[in-house]
């Protein structure tokens, strides 16, 4: 006899089908509201993106680009395909996009098929220094299967040290140089980059999928006037749905890239998902995005000032971004420890390595926070001095966590949460 879960009954809810996903659902819907999600890769998107998602346009199987695909009953599919190519281009004012990628690692693989052979040379962030899996580390395909080497940031400064890099890149002779990645809290200069990777003949990837959003807002510089090829989500600071995009500046670009995506590295589109990207790239069109985006960096900074006043180190000093890094070496505190206390009152947060830490992420000295998803709640100034305060007392008081101030600390959480509801 099938277990219950498994019979298929296509009219009923999922509580009455499959009580264990179900569960696990609300469950999920319950922590995301009555937590604060300070990772940042995350963010809160909106019901029209959920109803995306949610729909049957999931059933299509689809392969190809509007107008030119495998199947048939494509019609809608390609409505909603060029809608998201179009807003994309209007928002990042470039001439090519694809919107077909499931995530940015799949972006990035797409390009690397494009523009690369086996074997060759890529020059990227290294990973403690803030950069990602996909730019060539060795657990990666893209570190077995290219010849990567990183470049890193000023032990004192936590910068970038462009020099550095020019003269690695002068040494290394790259086919593609990359910048950007999962914890560079500052601004990139990404003329200078550009420029470092024209005088050795590399080709520019940014990867600029914590910053998109921001790009989008028109609060940080774009990469695009500068790169050859810019990859991100639509994840984190964009608002939208679990997804990668590929932007270029040129046109010229179409011939390797869209082939490179399908059937290089892709099979059948993720159609609803792309129905979601479409929904998200709309809402980044809107004047209020730019007054969101502005206010993400406000509070990002806000939340570095509130720490450093309480003698906290920040990697780089601070933030041009919704990011921030606390170095916890001199402390002698690991990541997990204070990523294990936050979350007991209500603070969702992870641990990452600092610039120069240790590979091993037990070890890691680092915590990443990001004020992306709380702003999209409503956090201002007011919640973002509270959760500061919340963070550095955790901080200072890491080895004499008692029942009794974590409760005070977890009311303090859950008060911000009750007053900025989501999904209600
Ligand atoms: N790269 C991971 C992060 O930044 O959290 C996932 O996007």
């Amino acid at each position: 006899m099938l277990a219950k879960a498994a019979r298929f009954n296509g009219h009923a809810p999922i509580g009455e089908t499959d009580p264990l996903i179900s569960e696990a659902l609300q469950g999920e819907l319950r922590r995301q509201q009555d937590h604060v999600e300070l990772i940042a890769s995350e963010n809160i998107v909106s019901r029209a993106v959920l109803d995306a998602l949610g729909h049957p346009m999931t059933n299509k199987t689809l392969e190809g680009y509007p107008g030119h695909r495998f199947h048939g009953g494509g019609e809608f599919v390609d409505v909603v395909e060029q809608a998201a190519l179009d807003r994309a281009r209007e928002l990042f004012g470039c001439d090519y996009v694809n919107v077909q990628p499931h995530s940015g690692t799949q972006a990035n693989q797409a390009v690397f098929f494009a523009c690369l052979e086996p074997g060759a040379r890529i020059l990227s962030m290294n990973l403690s220094a803030g950069g990602h899996l996909s730019h060539g580390a060795k657990p990666n395909q893209s570190g077995r299967w290219f010849d990567a080497q990183h470049y890193g940031v000023n032990r004192d400064s936590g910068l970038i040290d462009y020099a550095t890099v020019e003269s690695m890149a002068g040494e290394i002779e790259p086919a593609l140089l990359i910048a950007g990645g999962s914890a560079y809290p500052r601004v990139i200069d990404f003329a200078r980059m550009a420029q470092i990777a024209r005088s050795v003949g590399a080709l520019l990837l940014v990867d600029m999928a914590h910053i998109a959003g921001l790009v989008a807002g028109g609060v940080h510089p774009s990469p695009l006037p500068y790169a050859d090829i810019v990859t991100c989500t639509t994840t984190k600071t964009l608002r939208g749905p679990r997804g990668g995009l590929i932007l270029a500046r040129a046109e010229s670009w179409r011939d390797k890239l869209q082939p490179a995506i399908f059937p290089g590295v892709q099979g059948s589109l993720h159609s609803q998902i792309i129905a979601a990207k479409a929904v998200c790239l709309g809402e980044a069109l809107q004047p209020e995005f730019r007054d969101y985006a502005q206010r993400v960096v406000d509070n990002a900074r806000r939340l570095a000032g509130v720490l450093a006043e309480r003698e906290i180190r920040l990697v780089a000093g601070g933030t041009d971004t919704h990011m921030v890094l606390l170095d916890l070496s001199a402390r002698d505190l690991r990541g997990q420890q204070l990523q294990d206390a936050l979350a007991r009152v209500n603070i969702t947060s992870n641990k990452n390595p600092i610039p120069f830490d240790s590979p091993r992420p037990t070890e890691w000295r680092g915590l990443r926070l990001g004020v992306a998803a709380a702003t999209t709640r409503g956090f201002g100034a007011a919640e973002i001095d509270v959760l500061g305060e919340v963070i550095a007392e955790v901080i200072e008081s890491i080895d004499d966590l008692d029942e009794q101030r974590i409760h005070a600390w977890r009311s303090r959480v859950l008060e911000l949460c009750e007053s900025f509801p989501i999904y209600t």
